[in-house]
């Protein structure tokens, strides 16, 4: 359960679903650390949330580097207290045939999905585990249960996320801690090179429309919680 003033960190928050995810935890009064690496649409974003009633700063990073994600999670900490949420959002793939993948490009699908949620989930687990309460919340994709071609890397990734978020779980849970996975279908939003506003509501969720599904995750009694939501547009063929 979400109360005003609760601490929520947010990566992948510059653009896309973490923009909008910030944008209605911000109406709800968060306090909000909004992480990603272009530090001017950040700023775009604290100052939207700002307008909307948030107390909100950013810090820019890249999820990959494990010493910016320990380092932005104590500072948030630092700032404001606490840290009630983890949001792991941040994410990239391409799509062409593996064999047409670089390594450099295999390195950095697995490293942000992947390795970024890890490091961000290790460095916010000493805070959570001392104050017996926090969410967890990872953004991971459908193709984390199932398979597509032409995202090998990514499909890798993502069923690591769910994977991952599944065993964490049920190590944390006894401290008060939830883990929970989001795999959501095609959003229109900028991932893979797109432009948001350019997909077809019917065979893409409108960015608002997931935001709204994760906190309704993050808003179930402290006694329960939504384990995975897969969550579809009606027309995506799947
Ligand atoms: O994508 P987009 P979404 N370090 O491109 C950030 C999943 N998903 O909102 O670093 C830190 O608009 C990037 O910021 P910046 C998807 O896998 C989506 O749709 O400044 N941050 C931006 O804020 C992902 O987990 C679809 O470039 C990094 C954000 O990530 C989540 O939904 C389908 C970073 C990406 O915003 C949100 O993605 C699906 C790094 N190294 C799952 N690299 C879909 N849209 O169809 C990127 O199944 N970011």
């Amino acid at each position: 359960m979400l109360k005003p003033h609760d601490v929520v960190v947010i990566t992948g928050a510059s653009r896309g679903l973490g923009r909008h995810l910030a944008h209605q935890l911000a109406r709800m009064s968060m306090r909000l650390v909004l992480l990603a690496r272009h530090e001017e649409d950040l700023a775009e974003v604290v100052s939207e949330v700002v307008d909307l009633g948030a107390d909100a700063f950013a810090i820019p990073l890249d999820v990959t580097q494990y010493e910016a994600c320990k380092s932005a999670i104590d500072t948030a900490c630092e700032q404001f207290g606490r840290i009630d949420v983890l949001v792991n959002n941040a994410g990239l793939s391409w799509w062409k045939p593996f064999d047409t993948w670089s390594v450099s490009e295999i390195d950095t699908v697995v490293d942000v999905n992947l390795k970024g949620t890890l490091y961000c989930s290790y460095a916010v687990l000493p805070y959570m585990k001392a104050q017996k309460a926090g969410q967890i919340l990872n953004v991971a994709s459908d193709v984390g249960r199932r398979a597509v071609p032409n995202m090998g890397p990514y499909v890798a990734a993502k069923h690591g996320v769910v994977g991952f978020s599944g065993s964490l779980l049920r190590e944390v849970r006894a401290d008060g801690i939830r883990v929970m996975c989001a795999l959501p279908g095609i959003i229109d939003t900028y991932f893979g090179g797109a432009v948001e506003g350019s997909r077809d509501p019917s065979w893409a969720m409108y960015p608002e429309d997931m935001a709204t599904a994760l906190v309704h995750m993050l808003q179930q009694p402290a006694n329960m919680v939504t384990d995975e939501l897969l969550i579809h547009p009606l027309g995506q063929d799947y």
